[in-house]
């Protein structure tokens, strides 16, 4: 990675360890986010450390997941996030003032700081120059503590831009076509690196798109450089003295290298149910469709909705399907309601929701049986929508605009000229919507709803595990599939009793009775487990059900440092020993301890079908110490003892 932008930011940050591929390096966090489907964990957590007040540069906290309020639940989170915000030293973007990506970038994001985000998709920050990372709601908690985040130094891979985009060629498309190409497991371990004389050729949203949907393949990041344009953007934003310039040095070195021909993509589309699954559009035009949805962190930038808005202007979405708009930020939405798109958008029938996540995370808008829904959005895992049968296609704005017209899939290259968009030098900023914390925090009384429950306790971890294979699951099953989110569960984000009879619901209903009738177990699973969302719950409520270990040919970044925060032992078998064995299989896994603190394979037998077997859980010192304890809490917390001692 040497001379890579990457390298000089994370050098700039470091605070222990070597930059070499898969070493564990400590960095220093300039900037935290976090949004409300995973702050409320994560600033029970900081209370739980014992902490007063955040000591980073910068802190915010979102709402913009929950914002659907069916009942007291999440109106309660608000509550309590507010009050938290003001007292600890937290900026604060009320519901309405948009999705944390778009509004970080907007208003916060800054070239060559590093930031850390309670939420996937925080790499969207890579679009301005950051190296910005998604990580459970513990380490961003432990991050605001001024405590480093580790993580294992990716291999960068750089990724030549050359040519421009055509007519009706989104940013979209560029990563669609990266995950058609690399799939939803080839960018673990690596962060992308994108230079070349294409780069110049796209503004800041449309890197951040791209950056956005590098965590579908599973990447740690994504960077771009920091040039003129990117000066451009600040300066739009009024916040030009927040511009540096950021770009690889000559003959940088990248760890793997790919050359993207922007002139040679065409519109494409994910099919069901992974953002790998891509064709061209243009494959699979004409087919029915149900329902568009334009909007989330992906595409929800004001040239994308400006441009959806040309389309659709003086013309009736098709009478078969509903479309939805949800502008990515309020800025957007002021500025589509000041320019009169939004009043084009109304007239042709689209239906606008808020500026929040809405139906990219199951809050409404579920479809109906059997349907397809095209939208500009990121993922499609089985049942995310909130309707089991329904098949969800990922495209850009422009396709779905086109698709909405036509009431069918349609490659809007057929449209002729697309319109011509004008962004204005300037836009709309104001942060009324962002409370700054109080002036006189301690008067702050922090508000605990009935639903806001202490995070549970961890034992430390045992020498001997032993337990019934609870749950065989195959290869890429997502933290969607471990943890649903949806209008009916994701209320119980705050309250880990409650949620935790969630756990695997869509895969299989009884599968919390029968952890807790078993007093726990073991889940065994495919390749790439746990790809997805940041949400520690996938973690934290598997821990309550009294799940020790996850046997699985590969874990995925983020969900593997979560299991090990939470106390769970994930241990890489081969893929024969995970064919061998069955649900129902009993398990043992012998010296646990012995074997993590000697650095060695651990010991498993099958008991049930008598056969012995090894799995391997590679741990740097750091890790091993924290799993051993039970978790990151614990350790912190025993970290904090031994510091004011
Ligand atoms: C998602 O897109 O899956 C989410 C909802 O934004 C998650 C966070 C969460 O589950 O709260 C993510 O991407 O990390
Ligand atoms: Fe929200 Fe969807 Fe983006 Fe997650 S991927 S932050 S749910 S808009």
């Amino acid at each position: 990675m040497k001379g890579t932008i990457i390298e000089k930011i994370l050098r700039e940050h470091l605070v222990s360890g070597e930059l070499r591929p898969g070493q564990e390096i400590a960095i220093r966090i300039d900037q935290t986010l976090t949004q409300d489907a995973t702050g409320t964990m994560a600033y029970l957590q900081f209370e739980a450390l014992g902490l007063e007040r955040v000591r980073t540069e910068l802190a915010v906290s979102y709402v913009d997941h929950n914002t659907l309020q069916s009942g007291f639940e999440n109106a309660d989170d608000h509550r309590f996030l507010q009050s938290v915000a003001a007292r600890r030293g937290i900026y604060f973007s009320r519901p309405g003032n948009g999705i944390c990506h778009q509004v970080h970038l907007e208003r916060f994001g800054q070239p060559g700081k590093t930031l850390l985000g309670a939420d996937s998709h925080t790499p969207t920050g890579g679009g301005l120059g950051m190296v910005a990372i998604g990580a459970g709601g513990l380490d961003v908690a432990l991050a605001m503590a001024r405590r480093p985040f580790y993580l294992r130094t990716p291999q960068v891979l750089g990724v030549e831009l050359v040519g421009e985009l055509c007519d009706w060629v989104a940013a979209q498309d560029v990563i669609l076509y990266l995950l058609e190409q690399l799939s939803v497991s080839g960018g673990v371990g690596k962060a992308l690196e994108y230079h070349g004389p294409g780069v110049a050729t796209l503004n800041v949203p449309q890197r951040a798109t791209i950056a956005n949907m590098g965590t579908e393949l599973g990447a740690t990041t994504s960077v771009f450089p920091s040039d003129e344009v990117t000066r451009g953007f600040l300066r739009a934003q009024q916040r030009e003295e927040h511009w540096v310039a950021l770009s690889a040095e000559d003959g940088a070195e990248y760890e793997e290298e790919m050359t993207v021909n922007l002139d040679e993509l065409e519109p494409m589309i994910a099919q069901p149910h992974s953002p790998d699954n891509v064709v061209a559009v243009r494959e699979l035009v004409g087919m029915p469709v149900d329902q568009v949805c334009i909007g989330s962190c992906t595409s929800s930038s004001l040239q994308e909705m400006m441009t959806v808005a040309a389309m659709l202007r003086g013309r009736k979405i098709a009478g078969n399907l509903s479309l939805t708009i949800s502008p990515g930020s309020r800025q957007v939405l002021t500025m589509l309601a000041q320019n009169g798109a939004l009043a084009d958008m109304v007239a042709a029938g689209a239906r606008i929701l808020e500026c929040a996540c809405g139906p990219c995370i199951g809050m409404g808008q579920a479809p109906p049986t059997d349907a397809v829904s095209v939208r500009s959005f990121n993922r499609n895992f089985p049942g995310r929508s909130g309707t089991a049968s329904a098949g969800i296609f990922l495209a850009s704005p422009a396709v779905c605009a086109a698709t909405a017209l036509a009431g069918e899939l349609t490659d809007p290259r057929t449209l002729g000229q697309p319109p011509a968009i004008e962004i204005p030098e300037r836009f709309v900023t104001d942060d009324s919507m962002i409370i700054p914390p109080a002036s006189d925090p301690d008067k702050i009384e922090i508000a605990y709803g009935p639903n806001i429950k202490p995070v549970p306790e961890q034992q430390p971890l045992a020498d001997v595990i032993e337990g019934e294979v609870l749950l065989k699951v195959g290869g890429n099953i997502s933290t969607d599939d471990i943890m649903p989110a949806g209008a009916k569960i994701l209320p119980l984000r705050s309250n880990i009793p409650a949620i935790s009879r969630h756990v695997f619901a869509r895969i299989d209903e009884g599968f919390a009775a029968r952890a807790q009738a078993r007093d726990g177990g073991i889940i065994l699973g495919g390749r790439n487990y746990g790809q997805g969302s940041s949400r520690e719950h996938a973690a934290l409520a598997p821990a309550y059900l009294g799940v020790r270990a996850v046997l699985a040919v590969s874990f995925a970044r983020i969900h593997w440092a979560n299991l090990i925060n939470f106390g769970i032992l994930p241990l890489e078998v081969s893929a024969e020993d995970y064919a061998k064995c069955e649900q129902g299989d009993d398990i043992c896994i012998y010296d646990v301890r012995t074997s993590i603190e000697a650095g060695r394979p651990l010991a498993v037998r099958n008991l049930t079908k008598g056969f012995d077997f090894t799995g391997s859980c590679t741990l740097a010192d750091r890790e091993a110490e924290v799993i051993l304890a039970g978790g990151a809490l614990n350790w912190a917390r025993q970290k904090l003892d031994e510091r004011s001692n």
